[in-house]
Formats: C-alpha cells, sequence, structure tokens
C-alpha cells in the first residue's frame, strides 16, 4: 500500500508530504505513526538541516479523520449512549496529537510548511506551529473543532494566543470560519502567503536558506523566543547569557565571524 507520509530529500532538505488526498490528508492513526516516525528520523539524520511539510492533492490537511472509527461517538437504537461508553478522545490526542505537536515544535532543524490547500482543525495548527508558514493564495485556515463541538488541539491553544491577538484568537477559535492565506499573513499568523504556482519553489527556496544558516542557533532561537514569551526579562537575560555561552564556543559562530572578516559566505556544518 502506498506510504500516508511520502518523504523526498532535496539537498540538505527533507520534505514530507501528507499523502491522504482523496480524504484531504486527514489524520488516521496509521498517517500519526508514519508522520512522527519521518520526523524522527529527520531528526536523527545529519544529512538534514530542515524540514518542509506538505500536503499531497488540492487539500493541506483536513484535521482528524471523522471516519476513524476511534472518534465515532456510540448511539444504541438510535440513543446516545451513556459518557463512559463513548471514544476517549482525550486518550487519542494524547497518543497522536500531543506528540505530533511537541515532535514538531522542538526538532533540531527548522521546520517550514507549505499550505497547498485547506488547513482544518488539528491541520491548521500543525501548519501554524511550524518556524515559518508559507501559504498559496488559495489556501486557508479553518479553527473547525467548535463545529464538532471542541476546542483546538494539536497546540492551537497554545499558538493562537501567542501569533495574534486575543479578539483574533477567540473569533478564529469561537465562530470556526475559514481564514484565507493573504489574510492569515496580513495578522501575522503566518509567514507570507504567495502565489499558488509560486508555492514549491518558494517554499523550497526558504528551507534552502534556512538549511545554509547555523542550524543550532536556529534552533535555540526558536527555544528562546518561545521561552521568551512567557517569561520575565530577567529570566530572558539569564537565557541569552547562557545560550550565547554555548553558542559562542561553537564551530558555527567561528565560522561565522571567519568569513564576516575575510569577506565570503560562510558554510555552516553544525547541527
Ligand atoms: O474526535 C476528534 O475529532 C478529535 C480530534 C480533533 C482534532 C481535529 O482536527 S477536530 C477537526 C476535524 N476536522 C474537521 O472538522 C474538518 C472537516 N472538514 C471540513 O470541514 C471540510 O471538508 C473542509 C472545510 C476541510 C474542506 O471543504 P471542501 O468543501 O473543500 O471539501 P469536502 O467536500 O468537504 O471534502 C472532500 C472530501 O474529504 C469529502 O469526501 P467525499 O465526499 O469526496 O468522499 C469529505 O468527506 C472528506 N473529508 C474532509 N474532511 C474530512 C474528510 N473525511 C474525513 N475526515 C475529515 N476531517
Amino acid at each position: 500500500s502506498e506510504s500516508l507520509v511520502l518523504v523526498t530529500q532535496t539537498g540538505a532538505v527533507r520534505t514530507l508530504t501528507l499523502n491522504r488526498p482523496q480524504a484531504l490528508n486527514s489524520f488516521t492513526t496509521e498517517m500519526h505513526g508514519e508522520l512522527l516516525a519521518a520526523l524522527d528520523a529527520a531528526a536523527s539524520d545529519d544529512a538534514v538541516r530542515c524540514v518542509l511539510i506538505t500536503g499531497a492533492g488540492r487539500g493541506f490537511c483536513a484535521g482528524q479523520d471523522l471516519t476513524d472509527p476511534a472518534v465515532a461517538p456510540i448511539r444504541i437504537d438510535g440513543v446516545m449512549a451513556p459518557p463512559e461508553q463513548q471514544p476517549d478522545i482525550g486518550a487519542l490526542i494524547e497518543a497522536t496529537y500531543r506528540p505530533l505537536a511537541l515532535r514538531v515544535q522542538s526538532m533540531p532543524v527548522p521546520v517550514v510548511c507549505a499550505v497547498n490547500g485547506v488547513a482544518a482543525g488539528a491541520g491548521a495548527n500543525l501548519a501554524l506551529g511550524c518556524d515559518l508558514t508559507l501559504a498559496a493564495r488559495s489556501a486557508s485556515f479553518i479553527q473547525a473543532f467548535i463545529k464538532i463541538g471542541l476546542v483546538p488541539d494539536c497546540g492551537g491553544s497554545w499558538l493562537l494566543p501567542r501569533l495574534t491577538t486575543r479578539q483574533r484568537a477567540l473569533g478564529l477559535a469561537m465562530l470556526g470560519d475559514k481564514l484565507g492565506a493573504q489574510q492569515a499573513a496580513d495578522w501575522g499568523l503566518i509567514w507570507q502567503c504567495v502565489d499558488d504556482a509560486e508555492l514549491p519553489a518558494a517554499a523550497m527556496a526558504l528551507a534552502q536558506r534556512l538549511a545554509a544558516l547555523p542550524v543550532k542557533a536556529l534552533v535555540e532561537t526558536r527555544a528562546a523566543l518561545d521561552a521568551g514569551a512567557a517569561s520575565g526579562l530577567d529570566d530572558a537575560l539569564d537565557n541569552e547569557a547562557r545560550l550565547q555561552r554555548r553558542l559562542g564556543r561553537s564551530a558555527d559562530y567561528a565560522e561565522g565571524v571567519g568569513a564576516f572578516f575575510a569577506k565570503r559566505a560562510a558554510v555552516f556544518t553544525e547541527r
């Protein structure tokens, strides 16, 4: 059977393509397993200096596959079974979306997302949780959870208030309306909206650019900004000193300084 996540390598960029196009790349347990395994493999492969996530077909990802029996409400003779007989969606979340969000947001390399079409529910929050997200002009983001009586998951409750204002975060999560790619960019939720035909090349160029930068420092930059958003100035300054102490002793630092004075392009190799 065909892979649910296609894996290709272009130079130092590892591209992971969600591949259930007939169901808008919605998540099954199997696709979760393949995506997490592909992310783990990229994390432990020194040949990978950037990961690029995208989707096959006309959608990016429609979130949880709602036809999965694991999330199907139980009715007996047409009547809702009692709560204790209903599926434990919390257990599913802890086994799948939680490790996915943690894995994406703690990758030891930068993560670019190319949103090729609609990104709904957990699919939207997968995209928003990447480091730099590009979207095709025709793509859109939908916090669809409210339409099925749920709250934003896959890190959405953490991401939304960091990415935008309280009013916009609440508006998106409470109304579940479709947000177009251009407006997502205007609101600062994503890095950039590009013309549909430009998306693959623009995303690959961005990924190649990140792959040529000092990867350790990129990853510590992500961690420092995430920590900074939740700490006071004093703690942030302590953290900066700790990180600079470590990074300042690295080969990439020496290479960057050397290249500056030699007036040549730096070649960063650490990971
Ligand atoms: O229990 C839990 O769910 C816990 C997990 C939570 C995490 C979550 O992600 S919750 C949110 C789940 N996702 C949704 O609620 C989104 C549902 N999908 C949609 O609202 C729409 O499909 C879209 C807005 C994403 C796209 O609309 P449109 O008109 O472009 O496409 P479509 O015709 O609705 O969908 C195309 C096909 O994909 C269609 O199948 P068909 O009729 O061609 O055989 C549709 O049923 C299927 N599809 C779309 N989304 C899902 C899906 N199949 C299964 N699960 C889906 N989420």
